[in-house]
């Protein structure tokens, strides 16, 4: 703003002559990026990539409404660094900043090796001789918590149900998080493309990184070496090495056609020892070997074999061998099924509504092998039979779910109710049945969603899915609450042992 005015002290002829030379630029536009260098580049970045801030840029920002951002602008944001802008700047102002930041910049900002590097802080140095936790509990019978209200996580005892840790995480996690195979480590993304290496021994943060600016998910290869991120920008997949997260490798998310693309998600296929992952603005799936797979099969490491698939995928779900991959996109009507060896599309799944493969659990049913998914858009779970990819079942749900949960242990499965008036409600399946059973409504009033089993199988823990909200414990035989543990929103927990074991019960 300053050198503007400088220039249009010296005189009107300057002015004409700037205004024939410059682009056309709306004044709130310009008046915005002053705003913004102003108040906000401190903390989110002069390029918008985010600092002690998240990101600010288009696809970061998809899932904040612009009424709301306006709000945060104006009121600040409880539990975090951000201040209340109303007293300072007017209505039109702060229009004017969310107007800006919605805005794609002028050039996609570059993300590559040099930037990975560049924000890669070693915190603590870790101890490889430490065979056991520092402290009492059994270190594969923990729950990761993550807290999204306030954005951090917390580490519980699972038989004990005691905090041992609470820590501040970066802003909006998102997904699982993934552990190193002998459950020592866990390694969380956050949207921004954040990467946090944790010990869970000794109850620190070790090692953080950026691998991207809008990343979707990681994986852990089956030899624990290698972690890969998903990113949606920039369109890429970056593995990095677990022991300090520095960059293996980068792999260009471009289609065989040429198309550049978003990566919808990555996964470990751990029996066929590689990364799978879909793109998600190309028809194509991806495999990468990884470790021991890649070294026998006489191949490079992290040799990527492209299968071509009859469109572009954003949810999916892999049986327990990894053979099958079941997946959906927005607007597809059902499912797809792949035979992930010979690439063929070998069924498809008529499934009305909205899917949500990416949370399916199976077991097994009379016999028969089994997956359940929740529909985001319809009360109901679909169970598909997985040796001729047949409906078995819809069970009616008192409104669309968001997750699913089960354990080997225990015949239940337990099914939110995440949208609509019944969004306080749990329900439980008996998986022998396929019948609902019992129906909970531990918080009334609250969204209650997201459960998952401790080792054994003999709690469940419900997350109430607000602010001020809780973990619940519950006696997975009786339903009886234990214990409700204060959570600021806790999206997701992750107990290691099922984690680390691939649980038929559990996300992996
Ligand atoms: Fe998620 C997992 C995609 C919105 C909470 N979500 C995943 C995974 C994918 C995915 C691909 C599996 C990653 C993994 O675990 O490795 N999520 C998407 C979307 O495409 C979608 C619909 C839109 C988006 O904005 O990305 C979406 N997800 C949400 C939310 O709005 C949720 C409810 C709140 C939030 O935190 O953003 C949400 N997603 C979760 C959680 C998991 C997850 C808690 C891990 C589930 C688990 O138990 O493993």
């Amino acid at each position: 703003m300053r050198m503007w005015r400088g220039v249009l002290s010296r005189g009107k002829t300057a002015l004409i002559f700037l205004l024939f030379l410059s682009p056309p630029v709306v004044a709130g536009e310009m008046d915005a990026a002053a705003l913004f260098r102003e108040h906000c580049a401190e903390c989110h970045g002069a390029d918008r990539l985010g600092g002690a801030g998240p990101a600010l840029l288009p696809q970061n920002l998809h899932r904040l409404r612009k009424k709301r951002a306006a709000r945060v602008i104006a009121n600040g944001r409880a539990s975090t660094q951000m201040p209340a802008f109303g007293g300072k700047l007017s209505k039109e102002q702060i229009a004017a900043l969310v107007k800006y930041i919605y805005t794609p910049p002028p050039h996609v900002p570059e993300w590559g090796r040099k930037q990975i590097a560049a924000s890669r802080r070693i915190i603590a140095r870790t101890d490889p001789g430490l065979k056991a936790p520092l402290f009492d509990a059994d270190p594969l019978n923990l729950f990761v918590v993550v807290e999204s209200g306030d954005h951090h996580v917390s580490i519980l005892d699972g038989d004990t149900f005691k905090r041992l840790a609470r820590f501040k995480s970066h802003f909006a996690l998102h997904g699982g998080p993934k552990f190193s195979p002998d459950g020592r480590f866990v390694f969380f993304v956050s949207r921004d493309g954040w990467v946090t290496k944790f010990d869970l021994y000794t109850l620190e943060i070790v090692a953080e990184v950026r691998a991207g600016i809008n990343a979707r998910n990681i994986a852990m290869s089956e030899d624990g070496e290698t972690l890969a991120v998903a990113n949606y920008l920039p369109h890429n997949m970056v593995l990095l090495s677990t022991r300090d997260l520095s960059v293996k490798k980068i792999i260009p998310a471009v289609s065989m056609d040429g198309v550049s693309s978003r990566v919808s998600a990555v996964y470990q296929a751990r029996p066929r020892r590689s990364f799978v992952a879909v793109l998600k603005d190309a028809p194509e799936f991806w495999e990468i070997s990884t470790g021991a797979n890649a070294k026998e099969a006489g191949k490079r490491p992290f040799a990527l074999r492209r299968v071509r698939l009859p469109e572009p995928l954003d949810d999916f779900f892999f049986d327990q061998s990894y053979r099958h991959m079941l997946g959906s996109a927005r607007g597809m009507k059902g499912a797809i099924v792949l035979d992930v060896d010979s690439g063929e599309t070998i069924a498809h799944v008529p499934l009305s509504g909205l899917p949500h493969l990416g949370s399916g659990i199976t077991w097994t049913w009379k016999g028969r092998p089994v997956m359940a998914t929740p529909n985001l858009a319809r009360g109901r779970i679909s169970v598909i039979a997985m040796d001729d990819w047949s409906i078995v079942k819809t069970i009616r749900t008192d409104g669309p779910g968001f997750f699913l949960r089960s354990h080997e242990n225990t015949p239940y499965a337990w099914a939110d109710v995440f949208f609509g008036p019944h969004r306080d409600e749990m329900h439980i399946i008996d998986k022998r049945t396929l019948e609902i059973v019992r129906t909970l409504n531990p918080a009334p009033g609250k969204t209650v969603a997201h459960v998952e089993f401790d080792r054994y199988g003999k709690h469940a823990l419900v997350s109430v899915w607000e602010k001020d909200g809780a973990v619940i414990v519950f006696d997975a035989k009786t339903f009886k609450e234990i214990k409700r543990i204060p959570m600021s929103k806790p999206v997701g927990k992750y107990n290691v042992f099922n984690k680390i074991t691939f649980s038929a019960g559990t996300s992996h």
